[in-house]
């Protein structure tokens, strides 16, 4: 039988975790010394065993207990060596989070959409995928139309179920056809989204940017159309001084077209908008297509243009943007680099508000 005192001395002074598991093998394991002495007890006459017993028993817990004793003081030990040698300062600035920002074209599309809600005017969409029918028929573009000529339209190879030519939209013309079609009049809406031409230099991507806008109600005529729009650049330039010029031109959608320039005075060689063209050092410059929309086209949409008239516009998003926000090559738009995006972009909570209003008197 050891000597009580010398093992639990011998545990006392053990120095590590790993040592206080090797002393525990050693006493309490399954070849340990103490189960030896367990294990004779069952050899003993029962006088041997009474005597005997209580004695190796006291010795099992008595180890058991100063085992967990020290290693509860050399864990906590080794705890407080820890939480002494680390430390964290907490005056150190934060490590910077990465973070997104808005890319121009989605900011000035809320930008828009901002405007044109202020002037009444829901926001409608509709397939990039669309037939020839609602792309070029409805809008008065029969099969001669050289719009619809394969080099300038992404046709798909095979046909839908109704037999028509499928196609990547070339304008949001179609939505606005859907929209007359499923809404009726009257009817205020724009259709901001992504159009698709077969056209690829310095100033056309094969994927760019349109939104148009559509009113059909009783009675309305130019001036609707004008005022309209010039309430339209004014909130969106953020300018009481910008100047319409309104040419005649042809769009088959439309009868008449007009097309509309706004005046721009050059600063520091860039054009700054505002003011009339025709001052010194200005200039003319074309930033919508519009005009009264065409019978056939009201027709087309199910209203009887008897009854019902109306006007219509479209720009590009991304000239727009490159207008406002000065950037001068429109291929950085889609390029995907970061540094551009930080330089241009914007901050998500940036939202666009119309803090001066709509069509409050200059
Ligand atoms: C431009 C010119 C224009 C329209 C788009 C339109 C739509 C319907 C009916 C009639 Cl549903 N017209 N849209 C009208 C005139 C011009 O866009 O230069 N776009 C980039």
């Amino acid at each position: 039988m050891p000597d009580i005192d010398q093992v639990l001395a011998e545990i006392g002074q053990a120095e590590t975790l790993d040592a206080v598991e090797v002393l525990r093998v050693q006493l309490l394991g399954k070849q340990g010394s103490i189960s030896g002495l367990l294990k004779t007890l069952g050899k003993m006459t029962p006088e041997e065993r009474t005597l005997e017993g209580p004695k190796i028993h006291a010795l099992r817990e008595g180890v058991t207990e100063a085992l967990a004793s020290r290693k509860a003081t050399l864990e906590s030990a080794a705890l407080e060596a820890r939480l002494a040698a680390e430390t964290i300062d907490l005056t150190l600035p934060a490590p910077d989070a990465p973070r997104g920002s808005v890319h121009p074209i989605a900011q000035v599309m809320d930008e828009l959409a901002e405007v044109f809600a202020d002037l009444g005017f829901a926001v409608a969409t509709g397939p990039e995928i669309e037939d020839d029918w609602h792309n070029f028929t409805a809008l008065n573009m029969p099969e001669s139309h050289p719009a619809r000529a394969m080099h300038d339209t992404f046709y798909f190879p095979d046909r839908n179920e109704a037999g028509r030519e499928m196609l990547l939209r070339t304008h949001t013309s179609p939505v606005q056809i859907r929209a007359m079609i499923a809404q009726g009049a009257p009817l205020r809406i724009i259709a901001p989204g992504r159009v698709y031409r077969s056209d690829s230099d310095a100033t056309h991507t094969p994927m760019f940017h349109q939104i148009e806008g559509l009113v059909i109600d009783k009675g309305i005529h130019l001036g609707h159309l004008k005022w309209t729009l010039e309430t339209f650049l004014k909130a969106f330039f953020e300018r009481d001084d910008v100047v319409l010029r309104l040419r005649p031109s042809y769009f088959p959608f439309t009868e008449p077209s007009v097309e509309v320039d706004v005046g721009y005075t050059l600063i520091n060689g860039k054009r700054v908008i505002g003011g009339s063209g025709d001052a010194a050092g200005g200039g003319w410059m074309e930033v919508l297509g519009s005009g009264m929309v065409n019978r056939k086209v009201i027709a087309a949409g199910g209203l009887d243009p008897d009854e019902w008239q109306g006007f219509a516009f479209g720009t590009g998003v991304d000239r727009l943007a490159m207008l406002k926000y000065g950037m001068d090559d429109l291929r950085a738009f889609f390029d995907g680099d970061a540094r551009w995006l930080s330089h241009y972009g914007f901050a998500a909570l940036d939202v666009p508000t119309l803090s001066g209003g709509v069509g409050t008197p200059a």
